[in-house]
């Protein structure tokens, strides 16, 4: 048993869609929790003005009856409420009539940074419009989505992940200073999870490992370029002496360097993980690029975007993290009904002499 994601939609496509299977029946969502995440998402300093635009809120198609799982593949769906100004430009069918409104023209110097030139060459694209829409960060709001669905699961064996700003204390100069240089600006966020067991995740094999699948969950999000774990790229500086948690009765640490995880498996202490992000590759200012049509030299495409999205990265790192840690719960405890779910974490934590703390 384990839990699956798929999503699926264009930045200003008509909406954005998640299906998550493999969730046990019975779990009760809030639809007011989703919604919450996804305003949380939207907020945050730096944002583009396309946060004004969207009013994002979760509805269901499959999966759920009455607020209840049926066990079944869950379908989510955000939509663009931008799309109605994208409506000739994002046709999914070939539009009809004059062209009108955004996107209509083709898009050929592609930002370094971002997905443009990459897509371009690699599916053969002559509008780099058909890479960026879909390499845009704007479809994390379904992440966020799947991962409430999954902080939900988490809560039933009493599990809580939370996401925020690892360098706050200068970020808003930062973004206010990038936005006056008509320049963008990135920073670090770290997500903690309490109350995981010791024993998610496994040492087996690489696929296995829970780390690694945390790491390819941050990477996974648009402008991540770092992730590290408890105290990561400090602890090649130290001595082992000085690097590692003891074993104190009850089977717990006092100190928490490995960020709860030790050999790809949870030992039982708070997880910590940061990822950092890039500056965002859309700049007022724009860098050199080279026409795609023409090999000559010009400058990247300017458009509405983000000076930062810090903050936002946040909520949806804890999405992903969220999701990663109700995935490994899944298969290590199993169960169709929730009840069963449950019952087996249960009867874990009364098999393991390990004292819990939190
Ligand atoms: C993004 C560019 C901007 C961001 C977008 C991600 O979109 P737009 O050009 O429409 O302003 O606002 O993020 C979102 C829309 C969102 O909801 O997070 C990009 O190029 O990645």
């Amino acid at each position: 048993m384990t839990l699956g994601l798929v999503t699926a939609g264009e930045s200003h496509g008509p909406a954005l869609v998640a299906i998550v299977t493999g969730l046990p029946a019975g779990l009760i969502l809030e639809r007011d929790a989703i919604d919450a995440d996804l305003r949380r998402r939207q907020q945050g300093y730096g944002r583009s003005p396309r946060q004004q635009i969207e009013q994002d809120a979760v509805e269901v198609l499959a999966g759920l009856r009455h607020g209840r799982t049926l066990g079944t593949p869950l379908a989510l769906v955000v939509q663009n409420r931008d799309h109605e100004n994208w409506t000739w430009g994002m046709s999914p069918w070939p539009p009809a009539g004059e062209p009108t409104g955004k996107g209509t023209k083709p898009v050929t110097l592609p930002r370094p940074g971002h997905a443009d030139l990459a897509g371009a060459l690699k599916y053969g694209l002559e509008d780099t419009r058909d890479a960026l829409e879909r390499a845009s960060a704007r479809q994390t709001a379904v992440l966020v989505a799947a991962g409430a669905v999954a902080k939900a699961l988490l809560a039933a064996i009493e599990i809580e992940v939370a996401g925020g700003v690892h360098d706050e204390d200068d970020l808003q100069r930062r973004i206010d200073e990038a936005r006056a240089e008509r320049d963008t600006a990135g920073g670090v966020v770290e997500v903690r999870a309490r109350g995981v067991p010791p024993g998610l995740g496994s040492y087996a094999t690489r696929d296995d490992r829970l780390d690694a699948r945390l790491a390819a969950a941050l990477m996974g999000i648009q402008a991540v370029k770092g992730v590290e774990i408890g105290e990561g790229f400090a602890l090649a500086g130290l001595r082992g002496s000085e690097a590692h948690d003891e074993i104190v009765a009850g089977f717990v640490r006092e100190t928490n360097r490995a960020g709860g995880i030790e050999a790809g498996v949870s030992n039982g202490e708070e997880i910590v993980v940061r990822a950092a992000m890039k500056p965002l590759p859309t700049l007022m200012k724009p860098l050199a690029s080279v026409d795609l049509q023409t090999g000559e030299p010009g400058e990247a495409l300017v458009e509405r975007s983000d000076v930062a999205a810090v903050e936002a990265l946040a909520v949806v790192a804890e999405a992903a993290v969220a999701f990663e840690l109700a995935r490994a719960a899944r298969e290590k405890f199993g169960g169709d009904a929730l009840g069963d779910f449950v019952g087996a974490w249960r009867a874990y934590l009364e098999r393991i002499p390990w004292q819990r703390t939190r």
